[in-house]
Formats: C-alpha cells, sequence, structure tokens
C-alpha cells in the first residue's frame, strides 16, 4: 500500500478516540456473539451462547429477575431475555473497547470471560453437549478479542494531529481503513448470526415435520391412493420415472431463495375478499376438517418438451371447496388468489374449486408432511392447472377477487392469465447418447394430460406408422401414466418419437411452442445409434 509512506510512526491504542473505541468494542461483542450464533447453527448439541446464558438465568436462583421478567414480559420471556442479555453483552463490550485504549489488557480479559461463561453456561444446560458449548465459545471469544484489537489498531491514527495537508489525508485514508474494517467486521458478526439462526429454526421447523409426521401415520386418513400406487405400475421397466414421484425426486421451482420458515403452531390459512365472513384457519383446525388423498400430476408452464419439471404425487389436504365453503364465496368472485409467506401469488377460475376436480389445500405430499421446499406447511393443489396459475407454496392466505381485479406474480412477466396443462408425454428410456445394442430394447416413459385422463400413447421409429404402446395402471385422471413399447433395435442412427391423446380423444399437437407463455407443445424426440 502506497500509504505506508505517509502514515505516521505508529501510534498505540491510546491513542483511539473514545468513540472509535466504543464502536470497536460494540462490533467485536456483536462478531463474537455471531460467530457463537454460527457455529452453534451446525450442530444440534450447541445451543448458541445467549440461550444457554438465558436458561441458565432462568434456571438457577436469579429468581427475582426471573419472577420480575415473567410478569412483565409473560410467554415472551425467554425471547426478552436473550434479547436483553445480547443488549448488555453489546454494551459491555462498547465499555470494553472504551477501557482497552488505555488498558489492552481489558480485552483480552474480558473476551476470556466472555468464553468462560458461555462455556460454563453450556456445562449447566442439559440438553447441550459441554465441549461443544466450550469450544463454539472459546472460538467465539477469540473472534471478538481478534476483533476488537484489529479494530482499534485501525482507530488509531484517525484524529488528525496537525493540519498539514499530508496529515488530512492520513487523516482521511486512516478514517477509511477504521471504517472499512468495522463494516467488515460488523457485517460479518450479522451475517453469521442470520445464517446460525436461519440454520437453527430450519432444525426446529423439521423437528415439527418429524412430529407431524407421527401424527399422520397414526391418523392414517384413509389413504387408498398411497395402497394403490405400486399395483399396475411399470416401475419395473429400468430408467423410467416412477409411476409415484418420491418426495426427494420430485423437482422443485419457487421465487425463494430459501424457503419460509413456518411454524405450523403459529401459521394461519386466511380466507378473505369477496366472501361473506372472512376467517383464520389453524393448522390444527385443518388437520380436523375431512381430508382426502388424490394422486395429482403437476407440471410447471417452463417445463421443455421431454423436460422434468413435472411430477405425479399423492397430495392429502382438505378439499378447498369446504374451506371456501365456510366463508360464503359471493357469487360474482370470480378468482381465487392463493398468498404465500413469502408474498408470491398464483390465482386461478373460482370454478375450478367446485367442478370436480381434485383441489386441495395440502398438508401432506406422498403420506409425509410437506417437505419445507415443496410449502410446509401448507400449499395449494389443483389438478389440471399449471403450478404457477395455481400450487402457492407456503400458503398463508385465500383471497377472493375477480378476475380482472388481479393478477398473480408471474402474469405480467410475460405468462399466460390461464395455465391448464397441455397433453404431453415423455421418452425417459433410452436417453440421448445412450449405448444401445441391437435386439430388444426397451422405450418407456410417462404421459400426462391432468384432469382429462391420458387415453393412448403413440411411438415411432424414424417417422414410421405409429405403435400403441402399453400403459401403467391409471391411478386417477388427473395423473401421469407410464408407457412402455419394446422395440426390436436394429444397426443404425434412428429417431424414437412418442405422442399422447387425452382421454377425450384429442392427440397432442406436433407443433412446436415454447413454454412461455401458456406451456411448451411438440412431440418428444430422441435421437439413438444402435451398434453392436
Ligand atoms: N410460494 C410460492 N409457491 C409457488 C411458487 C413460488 O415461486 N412461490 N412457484 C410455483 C410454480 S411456478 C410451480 S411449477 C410449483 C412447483 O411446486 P414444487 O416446487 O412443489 O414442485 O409451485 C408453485 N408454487
Ligand atoms: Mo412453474
Amino acid at each position: 500500500m502506497p500509504t505506508t509512506s505517509t502514515r505516521p510512526t505508529e501510534g498505540t491504542d491510546a491513542d483511539v478516540p473514545i468513540l472509535a473505541g466504543a464502536v470497536s468494542g460494540f462490533i467485536a461483542a456483536g462478531l463474537a456473539l455471531g460467530v457463537a450464533e454460527l457455529l452453534a447453527g451446525f450442530t444440534t448439541s450447541v445451543p448458541p451462547i445467549i440461550e444457554s446464558v438465558g436458561d441458565y438465568v432462568i434456571e438457577n436462583g436469579w429468581q427475582t429477575l426471573d419472577n420480575w421478567s415473567r410478569e412483565t414480559f409473560g410467554s415472551g420471556q425467554k425471547r426478552a431475555l436473550v434479547t436483553g442479555i445480547t443488549v448488555a453483552s453489546l454494551v459491555i463490550g462498547a465499555i470494553t473497547g472504551v477501557l482497552s485504549r488505555s488498558r489492552p489488557i481489558v480485552g483480552p480479559v474480558v473476551f476470556t470471560l466472555f468464553a468462560v461463561v458461555g462455556g460454563l453456561a453450556a456445562t449447566q444446560d442439559e440438553l447441550a453437549n459441554a465441549t461443544g458449548g466450550w469450544i463454539v465459545s472459546i472460538v467465539a471469544g477469540l473472534a471478538g478479542m481478534g476483533a476488537l484489537a484489529l479494530m482499534l489498531r485501525s482507530a488509531r491514527h484517525i484524529t488528525p494531529t496537525s493540519d498539514s495537508t499530508s496529515r488530512l489525508s492520513t487523516f482521511v485514508s486512516e478514517r477509511r481503513r477504521f471504517l472499512t474494517t468495522s463494516v467488515a467486521a460488523g457485517f460479518t458478526g450479522l451475517f453469521s448470526a442470520m445464517v446460525g439462526n436461519s440454520l437453527r429454526q430450519q432444525r426446529n421447523i423439521e423437528a415439527d415435520r418429524a412430529e407431524l409426521a407421527t401424527q399422520l401415520a397414526s391418523t392414517d386418513a384413509a389413504s387408498p391412493a398411497t395402497a394403490l400406487a405400486p399395483s399396475g405400475s411399470l416401475d419395473d421397466v429400468p430408467g423410467i420415472s416412477s409411476l409415484v414421484t418420491s418426495n426427494d425426486d420430485f423437482y422443485r421451482i419457487d421465487t425463494a431463495i430459501s424457503p419460509p420458515l413456518l411454524d405450523p403452531d403459529t401459521w394461519t390459512l386466511s380466507i378473505d375478499g369477496m366472501v361473506d365472513d372472512p376467517y383464520e384457519l389453524s393448522f390444527s383446525d385443518l388437520l380436523d376438517m375431512d381430508v382426502v388423498e388424490a394422486p395429482v400430476t403437476l407440471s410447471c408452464v417452463s417445463n421443455e418438451i421431454g423436460g422434468n419439471l413435472v411430477g405425479n404425487a399423492i397430495w392429502r389436504g382438505v378439499p378447498l371447496i369446504d374451506v371456501l365453503e365456510r366463508a360464503g364465496v359471493h357469487d360474482d368472485a370470480t378468482q381465487i388468489v392463493g398468498r404465500s409467506a413469502d408474498g408470491w401469488t398464483a390465482g386461478f377460475p373460482t370454478a375450478a374449486a367446485s367442478d370436480g376436480r381434485t383441489a386441495l389445500v395440502a398438508f401432506a405430499m406422498n403420506g409425509e408432511p410437506l417437505p419445507l421446499s415443496h410449502g410446509f406447511p401448507a400449499r395449494l393443489v389443483v389438478a389440471g392447472l399449471y403450478g404457477y396459475v395455481s400450487a402457492t407454496k407456503w400458503l398463508t392466505e385465500i383471497e377472493l377477487t375477480t378476475w380482472d381485479d388481479f393478477d398473480g406474480f408471474w402474469i405480467p412477466r410475460g405468462w399466460a392469465k390461464e395455465g391448464p396443462i397441455k397433453t404431453q408425454s415423455r421418452i425417459d428410456v433410452p436417453r440421448r447418447g445412450d449405448r444401445i445394442t441391437p435386439g430388444p430394447t426397451a422405450i418407456a416413459g410417462v404421459a400426462w394430460a391432468p384432469t382429462r385422463s391420458v387415453g393412448k400413447v403413440e411411438v415411432r421409429i424414424d417417422e414410421g406408422s405409429w405403435i400403441e404402446a402399453s400403459l401403467s395402471d391409471e391411478l386417477s385422471d388427473e395423473s401421469w401414466r407410464q408407457w412402455f413399447h419394446e422395440w426390436d433395435a436394429t444397426p443404425g442412427d434412428h429417431v424414437i418419437q412418442v405422442r399422447s391423446t387425452d382421454g377425450e380423444g384429442e392427440t397432442q399437437t406436433a407443433e412446436l411452442a415454447d413454454p412461455r407463455p401458456d406451456g411448451a407443445t411438440g412431440w418428444h424426440t430422441v435421437a439413438v445409434r444402435v451398434e453392436d
């Protein structure tokens, strides 16, 4: 750095202005807490230091404070205590920073104490792993100590000692240095705390999910669909998509950077807009309603021909119509809008809730509580509509409005307002580039036309005549079907194509269309080479 030459002779921490000292200590303490939170976020056995300290305060004798705070803060007691301890730590940090200017030993002493208090608190916490607690506390204490030393050092020259221009420029660059160091340390602390916190919250929600899973398993609401799934499938064909897509394999599409973390105990769903009696449902209210289960194929409008943004799951939930009827929907309400905890929206015609198709406020997928990434604790599933107009995940509000009064998230972004799923078929095997030897070869895949059912799937080789493929059982007219054709492969280059015809006799069009604005069309085509 060229500024070295203009930097004044080494100062000491005693030259640090009092405010800069306080800021340094404040940020260093924040960084220590943030690091502790981050490290605790990565393990199940180490709660964040502050919580251990809080638990210690609550449990061990500090009865006066405990009783006082219990009365003052009620059930928010622990949160208030955690906030209090955080604020106290930051204030102690600031004082430490100020004192460190004249007595350099204060910083190390205070941060060592910080580590000791954290470690001891973890030792007292029956749920915590003591060794882990000590390691986290010590690392956090060291981080705070180091950050304080660094920031004080960077603040040594921020007071101009003479008014010469070189002094002034030094002053400016030194101030910048202090600023940069503080901001960097501050953000590291904040970011660590946020990441740690969200990791922990995610674990809490996963714990809620696990609890719900046992509950679902025991209530075992009539689940004929689950029992139906494996029989009559073509799951044995190597490489074919399974008749029911597992939760892990189910495609995920959303605008969320990370899934909203919703606690089912506090989650509510409000039904409002053009209704007689707007109301709110809690999660347990929802579970108490009449529950149904149905296999429904969901597809993303962005799915390319042959793409894998489509899946078939068995959804369990409460019929949307039941949820709506309790509110009394106005006759002139023509659109149902689902709103997600993260603000995302999708809207579809009110008729879809009552025309006989499956339309659910769903809370389980293939017998499990919805995975976080698929909308836990509840989402909409409407058969026959692309996800972008219907399948709101992390559902928190259902609003009744008119068709013209509201556009869902993707509509102003160039996608069609109506989103019926188009009839499609896909070749799963063979894949482009697969090594194929002459002789009997499985050509297989899936076809879907939800709500219209799949009537027929045909395959052709090298633009020959169409051959009807054999089909798996039909789980429902809203579910995809697997198809299979045994091909006697001959050496050379070949082109395989598939098309399906829905239950109403309509064959999918060959005409190629892009996904935008209302879904891709065309026949999936795979080129293969057969060689000895
Ligand atoms: N909250 C929310 N819900 C959403 C979306 C979203 O971005 N946010 N995307 C939708 C789209 S475009 C699709 S295709 C489906 C996908 O559902 P999945 O991720 O469970 O497969 O969710 C829909 N629900
Ligand atoms: Mo989508």
